[in-house]
C-alpha cells in the first residue's frame, strides 16, 4: 500500500481536505509510487511558524545539556533503524544503498557530535575597564529556524540544521523536497520519537512557490529568525533577497562547480579513483560533485586514457546492488541532464562512449529497465574556460576535463566559475598542495582525496555562487543558531560611565 503523508505542525497530522496531491516515485521503477503526499498552501508555512514560535519559548528554557540528552536519543533512533531508513532513502532517491547507509551514518555523526555540545554551550567572561564591573556573554537561541532542504542528501542534510538548530534551543520548521517526502516523514519521526516536545519541530510538505509565500509571511509577522536553505544558487539568491528585505542573514548551502587539480606528480591511479568517486556517486548530484578535472599537460592524456576506462567499466543500474550510480533523483534532474548534453561542441570530445539514456537497447552494466532514469556517464575532453560545461554546474554524470600549464594557471581556472564550496588537488609535493589552498577560493580544500565525503565536524560551506559564507557542521554552525548576548554587572555601588571612568594606575 502507497503512504499517505502530511505535514506534522505542534505534533499532529495538518490533515487538509483541499490540499492537492503529490506523487514521489521510485526513480528505478517509475511506475512504482513510494509515498502520495499532501502538499499544504501558501497559509501552512506561516501558520507552522507561530506554533514553532510558541513552542519555542519552553524549549529554550530547558537547560542545554537536558537538550543534548534529547539529541543524543536521536542517534540512538536513528542508528536502530539505520537499515530501514537506508533502504526507504535508495528507493524513494535511488541513491545505491551502501551510499545511504553512509548517508545515515552522516545523521549519528552528527548527534554524537552535538549531544556534547550541549554541555559546552560556553559564553566568556570578559575583563572590563573599570573596577568592580563583570562583564559576560552569553550564546541564546535565535528563535525559529526555517528550514528548506534539497532531496540528494534527503536525510544527513537537513540533519545538519536540525540537529544544531534543536540543541541550540530553537524551534523548526522543515520544508523537504517534495520528491524524498517519504524519507523526510521517516527522520521526522525518529527525531519526534526521542522526545521533543509538539512544535519544537514541524515538518511543511509544500511546492516552492506556496513556501516562498509562507516564508515571506512569517519573515513578514516576524515567527522566524533564521532561514537555512540548501539547493541551487537560482533559489538561493531569491531566498537571499527574501531574508535581506527583513534584514536577516540566512545560512546558504548552494550549488558548486567543483575542480579538481591532477599535477604531473600525482599518483594518477588514485586521481582517477577520486575523480570517478566524485564525478559519478550519487550520478554527480551532490553539491560536492566534481564538475571539471584540470590535469597537467604533461600527464593529460595518461590521466583521461585511465579515466575513460574506469568509467567505462563502472556499473550503473538497481541501486539496490554494487553499482557506481542508480537513477537520477528525480524526472527533473533526469531532463536537465539531456539538456546539459547539449551543451556539449563539436570540439569536445567524449571519452567515454554512449550518452543520453540508458536503454533496453543500450544496456550497461546493472541497468535492469523498468522505466528506471538512468543515463549513462560522460567524461567530455577539450572543454575550454569560457564553455558553458566549464562555467556552469550539471548536476549530473558529466564531468568535463582542461589542461593547463603551470599551478597559478590551475588555481586560476579553479576559480573562473565563480563557485566556491569544494576543490581537491592531487600532488605529492607539499608546497603545490599548500599554494593551491592558498589560491583557491573554496570553502573546502581535498589533498589526495576527492571533492565529496566531507565529515560531520569539520565547517562545510562555500562562497561565491556556492553560498553567503555561512558554515555548518561543527562548532562554527552554533554561530548561525545562536547570537552572541552581551552582560555587564556592575557591583561598585556607583554609576561608572564607559569611556569616562577609565580607572587610573
Ligand atoms: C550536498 O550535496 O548537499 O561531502 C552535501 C559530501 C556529503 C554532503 C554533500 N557529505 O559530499
Amino acid at each position: 500500500m502507497t503512504r499517505q503523508i502530511v505535514s506534522v505542525v505542534g505534533g499532529k497530522a495538518a490533515e487538509d481536505a483541499n490540499a492537492t496531491t503529490y506523487d514521489s516515485v521510485n526513480p528505478a521503477r517509475t511506475a512504482e509510487t513510494v509515498a502520495r503526499v499532501q502538499l499544504a498552501g501558501d497559509a501552512a508555512f506561516a501558520w507552522a511558524c507561530s506554533v514553532a514560535a510558541a513552542a519555542q519559548r519552553e524549549w529554550a528554557r530547558v537547560p542545554a545539556p537536558v537538550r543534548g540528552r534529547v539529541i543524543a536519543s536521536i542517534g540512538r533512533l536513528v542508528e536502530a533503524n539505520a537499515e530501514a531508513l537506508a533502504r526507504l532513502v535508495t528507493e524513494e532517491i535511488g541513491k545505491p544503498y551502501a551510499e545511504a547507509l553512509g548517508e545515515v551514518r552522516e545523521i549519528v555523526d552528527t548527534c554524537d557530535f552535538f549531544l556534547g555540545e550541549g554541555r559546552r554551550m560556553y559564553g566568556q567572561t570578559v575583563p572590563s575597564e573599570m573596577p568592580d564591573k563583570n562583564l559576560f556573554t552569553f550564546r541564546v537561541p535565535v528563535g525559529v529556524a526555517a528550514v528548506i532542504t534539497a532531496g540528494n542528501f534527503p536525510v544527513a542534510v537537513p540533519s545538519w540544521y536540525l540537529v544544531p538548530a534543536l540543541l541550540c534551543g530553537n524551534a523548526v520548521v522543515w520544508k523537504p523536497a517534495e520528491y524524498a517526502s517519504a524519507s523526510a516523514h521517516a527522520l521526522y519521526r525518529l527525531f519526534a520519537a526521542a522526545g521533543l516536545p509538539d512544535g519544537v519541530l514541524n515538518v511543511v510538505f509544500a511546492d516552492g512557490a506556496s513556501t516562498y509565500a509562507g516564508l515571506d509571511l512569517a519573515l513578514a509577522e516576524g515567527t522566524v529568525q533564521k532561514v537555512g536553505f540548501t539547493g541551487s544558487t537560482a533559489v538561493g539568491r531569491e531566498i537571499g533577497q527574501l531574508c535581506g528585505r527583513y534584514l536577516q542573514s540566512p545560512c546558504l548551502e548552494l550549488g558548486g562547480k567543483n575542480p579538481m587539480v591532477v599535477m604531473p606528480d600525482a599518483d594518477l591511479d588514485l586521481a582517477v579513483e577520486g575523480a570517478l568517486f566524485s564525478g559519478f556517486g550519487t550520478a554527480g548530484q551532490r553539491c560536492t560533485s566534481l564538475g571539471t578535472v584540470l590535469v597537467h599537460r604533461s600527464v593529460h592524456d595518461e590521466f583521461v586514457g585511465r579515466y575513460a576506462r574506469a568509467v567505462r567499466e563502472a556499473t550503473v543500474g538497481d541501486p539496490a546492488g554494487d553499482v557506481l550510480y542508480g537513477p537520477m533523483l528525480d524526472h527533473r534532474f533526469a531532463e536537465r541532464y539531456e539538456d546539459y548534453l547539449g551543451w556539449i561542441q563539436p570540439h569536445h570530445t567524449v571519452v567515454t562512449g554512449p550518452t543520453g539514456r540508458i536503454t533496453g537497447e543500450n544496456p550497461r552494466g546493472g541497468f535492469d529497465g523498468e522505466g528506471g532514469l538512468y543515463y549513462h556517464p560522460v567524461v567530455v575532453d577539450g572543454v575550454r574556460s569560457r564553455d558553458r560545461l566549464f562555467l556552469e554546474e550539471t548536476f549530473g554524470p558529466i564531468v568535463g576535463v582542461t589542461s593547463f600549464g603551470s599551478l597559478d594557471e590551475a588555481i586560476e581556472l579553479a576559480n573562473r566559475p565563480g563557485y566556491g564550496l569544494s576543490s581537491s588537488i592531487y600532488t605529492t609535493d607539499p608546497k603545490a598542495a599548500f599554494r593551491f589552498r592558498a589560491g583557491i577560493g573554496a570553502g573546502m580544500v581535498s589533498v589526495n582525496n576527492s571533492t565529496s565525503g566531507a565529515e560531520a565536524h569539520l565547517p562545510f560551506g562555500g562562497n561565491g555562487k556556492s553560498g553567503n559564507g555561512s558554515r555548518q557542521s561543527g562548532i562554527w554552525v552554533l554561530d548561525q543558531f545562536t547570537r552572541w548576548q552581551a552582560m555587564n554587572w556592575d557591583y561598585s555601588g556607583r554609576l561608572q560611565k564607559a569611556q569616562m571612568d577609565v580607572a587610573e594606575i
